[in-house]
């Protein structure tokens, strides 16, 4: 089985649909992105994801989250917008069906609302074949469900990662490359093992990262890198490319603010002017 260092942004720096927006694109080219999490106690994350997603090229982001965060998650960001935040609202709502691809999981907990649209989002992934991006809690969640399906990429840290294989952390970090293998086989599509040495896997090659440094140990950065794969996805045709090449600049991103500043009290938010220059190579 062939193992790779993820050279994939040196090597195709602009392999996306869209090498440069043409002079007549518009928004739609890019497209929608419905991205839901932020329960009560977490709005943070989802904004982290969607605002790393519009960094990334995005052209639209709507976002499902709880009621009481909706005013808060939009505040400073106003080119975000809203979806609705029951499943029930969202599953007969223009935003899912017209999303190019779905995110779920940045703060989205484990009450029995999130097991809806946790529920729901699986189904639409499924039947309609959409590319998703299944995070944090939304991990948890299909750990205790075992669905599949080959459009999913899966982001787990090292935790989440022994939920989804039943196993503890200390087997996981013992043979990372078999458990990033085992998580993709077995949950189909795209698993991304989060950790100093990311790992990339569809199931039979792995891809190793080789950006990022250990100020990237902050709350909110699996966050971006969420928002960061879905942005690429969208733009894209390639699910795991897309993937490694995000892996890559949220890595580089963080060692662009880390070389200037150092690591200690690196933010998940600084980084996302450096995410777009390194998108557009000017940087
Ligand atoms: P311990 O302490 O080692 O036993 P967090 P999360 C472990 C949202 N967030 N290797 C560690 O356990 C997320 O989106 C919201 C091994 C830790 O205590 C999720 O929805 C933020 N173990 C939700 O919070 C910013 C590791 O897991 C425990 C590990 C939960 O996310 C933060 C739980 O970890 C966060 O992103 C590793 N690499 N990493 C916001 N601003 O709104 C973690 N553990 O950090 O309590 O939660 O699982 O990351
Ligand atoms: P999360 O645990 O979901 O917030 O994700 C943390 C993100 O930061 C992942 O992309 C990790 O790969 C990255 N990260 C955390 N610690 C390190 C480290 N010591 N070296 C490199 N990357 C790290
Ligand atoms: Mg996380």
């Amino acid at each position: 089985k062939q193992v790779k260092t993820n050279n994939y942004y040196a090597q195709y720096k602009f392999p996306l649909n869209q090498p440069k927006r043409l002079p007549t694109s518009h928004k739609g080219d890019s497209g929608l992105l419905l991205a839901i999490g932020g329960s009560v106690s977490m709005p943070g994350a989802i904004r982290l994801a969607s605002e790393s997603a519009l960094r990334c090229g995005a052209g639209l982001v709507a976002v499902s989250c709880h009621k009481d965060n909706q005013m808060l998650i939009m505040n400073g960001r106003p080119e975000l917008m809203l979806a609705p935040e029951t499943s029930v609202l969202l599953e007969s709502s223009t935003q899912l069906s017209k999303a190019r691809a779905y995110l779920i999981g940045p703060g989205l907990g484990q009450s029995d609302q999130a097991k809806q649209l946790f529920e729901l989002i699986c189904k639409t992934s499924q039947t309609q074949n959409k590319t998703t991006v299944l995070d944090a809690d939304a991990l948890i969640l299909l750990s205790e469900t075992k669905q599949q399906c080959n459009q999913w990429i899966l982001t787990p840290h090292p935790k989440e990662a022994a939920a989804l294989l039943q196993c503890d952390v200390t087997s996981i970090e013992a043979d990372r490359f078999s458990a990033v293998r085992a998580i993709a086989n077995q949950y189909g599509g795209i698993c991304l093992l989060k950790g100093a040495g990311t790992l990339i896997s569809d199931g039979e090659h792995v891809v190793i990262n080789n950006s990022g440094n250990a100020g990237m140990a902050s709350g909110g950065m699996g966050d971006v890198l969420s928002g960061v794969i879905s942005a690429l996805v969208m733009q894209s045709d390639n699910n795991f490319y897309s993937t490694c090449l995000a892996a890559y600049i949220h890595g580089a991103a963080a060692d662009i603010i880390a070389n200037n500043n150092g690591q200690r009290g690196l933010l998940a938010s600084d980084l996302f002017i450096p995410l777009q220059q390194l998108l557009n190579g000017k940087v």
